[in-house]
């Protein structure tokens, strides 16, 4: 444990949750799975199962997606005023911050993550977010045109456009903020007036569980919110259900072109919001420790499971040297721990699969010729921890240059002029995000508009907000979630012409 700190124990409520046989919600109530499969949830920390969940087979997602079409197209939230919408969706968000405590910790208790995390950001973000997205739902609008058609003499015309929601919106979401990115996902279709089958990932799905029943208590029609847990092959059936008009989907590139393959037999609406191989450029002029503490901030966050972490750090050469040394240093002086213990700083990572996943990345790399100047190993403990990494000399050919790791590890290179680092940051097939450490704003200006990433951050990282779009260039996806005009993406646009 980390400096002896105290470690939260768990409220009665979670306790309990743990021990309930927790079903599938469709149409407003909870069922047993169709099948008799049930998956294990681990405590990362541990090891140990915590609960089960339902495997959920194709019946239960048909289930589901019957249930969510049924309240699409009975009007049962569309049919609501905007105004009630809205109200009920705040609700939500209420009773999302009264039961936040509770949250947090089945959060980190599944997920592995520091419980400051899951306060702060995951839960603690998490109203905030809900209230930005669910005023927008009074906020829908259509244009007015003036048309020029000559087609019916004496007529005249009023053309205007109309967004409309798109119908039952499959939401599929990863494990490295399951609540979190599960309401980026089900609350703009929500606010749009879709209906929603959403699937967690199978490694986190208990935050999702819990929230059915908020849902539900704030007044969400039955049917309208839905929830199917299970691994790939529940996510594989949700995305090829029939009735299913739109797939929002955060995970694995590999995946995301899976999905986006089989959403293209039906053109399929998408947003996919997948992995990052995201660079950091430290211009000479950045302060060494300003630096660092920047680097830290933006590769070890959430122990590097955040799909827009600096992973790969471009230094000036007249301060590669000294930042290196520091960084390692700070690094090696990290405290692991649980994620209920508050003063540990790197946790587990969320599954034995992913930590095996990050270990052989560290092989492979040490293999092709990299040094890995401190971490990258797993204490000899119980739980699926990873100590961080700082890894030099690793070529741009390298997989750990190329590859998304997804775990607490960065690559630091030096560059000798500005070009070469925007070359070298650009040198990825994904785009999510990237960030310039440098008070010189004539650089700033330069750099920014050349690094093809969907977000840039200057002198920070790893910072988000409601109201600033965030999402992916190249292979990190399509579409963007955050902003006013988050809602497009769950909505049709219909044109409408009216001869008088
Ligand atoms: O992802 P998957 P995994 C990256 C990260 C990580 C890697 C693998 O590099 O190491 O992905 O993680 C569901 N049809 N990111 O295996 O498989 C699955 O059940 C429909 C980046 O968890 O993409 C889960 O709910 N759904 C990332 C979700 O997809 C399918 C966050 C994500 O799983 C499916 C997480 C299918 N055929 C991982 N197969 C980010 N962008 O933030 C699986 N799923």
């Amino acid at each position: 444990m980390a400096n002896g700190s105290e470690m939260v124990a768990p409220l009665a409520a979670v306790s309990g949750f743990l021990r309930q046989q927790h079903g599938v919600f469709i149409d407003g109530e909870w069922r047993p799975g169709r099948g008799a499969e049930r998956l294990d949830v681990f405590d990362p920390a541990t090891g140990d199962v915590i609960t089960t969940v339902v495997n959920a087979n194709a019946q239960d997602v048909d289930d589901a997606a019957q249930s969510a079409h049924r309240a699409f197209e009975n009007g049962a939230w569309t049919g609501l005023p905007a105004a009630e919408r809205e109200r009920r969706l705040l609700k939500f968000a209420d009773l999302v911050e009264q039961n936040a405590e509770e949250l947090a910790q089945l959060e980190t208790l599944n997920q592995g993550k520091s419980i400051n995390i899951s306060r702060f950001v995951d839960v603690g973000g998490a109203p905030a977010y809900m209230r930005y997205i669910a005023g927008l739902t009074t906020k829908i609008t259509g244009e007015t045109f003036d048309v020029s058609i000559g087609a019916i003499p004496g007529a005249r015309f009023n053309a205007s456009t109309r967004r409309e929601p798109v119908g039952v919106v499959a939401a599929i979401a990863p494990w490295n903020f399951p609540l979190m990115i599960g309401l980026w996902k089900i609350m703009p279709a929500l606010a749009a007036g879709c209906t929603v089958v959403l699937k967690p990932s199978e490694v986190t799905p208990l935050t999702s569980v819990r929230l059915m029943d908020l849902a539900k208590e704030a007044g969400l029609p039955a049917g309208v919110l839905n929830l199917v847990t299970g691994d790939g092959r529940t996510g594989k059936a949700l995305v090829d259900h029939p009735l299913v008009s739109k797939i929002t989907f955060t995970g694995s590139t590999a995946t995301g072109k899976a999905i986006a393959r089989s959403a293209a037999d039906r053109m399929l609406r998408t947003s996919l919001e997948l992995g990052g191989k995201n660079p950091a450029i430290f211009l000479a002029d950045a302060p060494i420790e300003q630096a660092v503490q920047g680097a830290v901030m933006g590769g070890f966050f959430n122990n590097g499971q955040v799909c827009a972490a600096s992973s790969r750090l471009f230094v000036a050469r007249s301060i590669y040297e000294p930042f290196t040394k520091a960084l390692a240093q700070a690094v090696e002086g990290m405290s692991i721990g649980p994620g209920l213990d508050p003063a540990a700083q790197i946790n587990p990572v969320a599954s034995a699969g992913h930590r095996q996943k990050i270990l052989d990345h560290v092989q492979r790399a040490r293999q092709d010729g990299a040094r890995i100047l401190t971490g990258g190993d797993s204490p000899d403990r119980p739980g699926y921890y990873v100590r961080p990494a700082v890894v030099v000399d690793a070529a741009a050919d390298f997989a750990i240059s190329r590859q998304e790791v997804f775990g607490p590890l960065v690559t630091v290179t030096p560059f000798d002029s500005e070009d070469e680092a925007v070359r070298l940051a650009n040198d990825t097939d994904m785009g999510l995000a990237a960030s310039v450490w440098t008070n010189d704003l004539k650089k700033t200006m330069d750099i920014v508009p050349r690094i093809k990433a969907g977000t840039v951050w200057v002198n920070c990282h790893n910072l988000v907000d409601p109201n600033m779009p965030f999402g992916g260039f190249k292979e990190s996806g399509v579409g963007r979630d955050f902003g006013v005009r988050s809602l497009e993406a769950y909505t049709e646009v219909k044109s409408v012409c009216i001869a008088y």
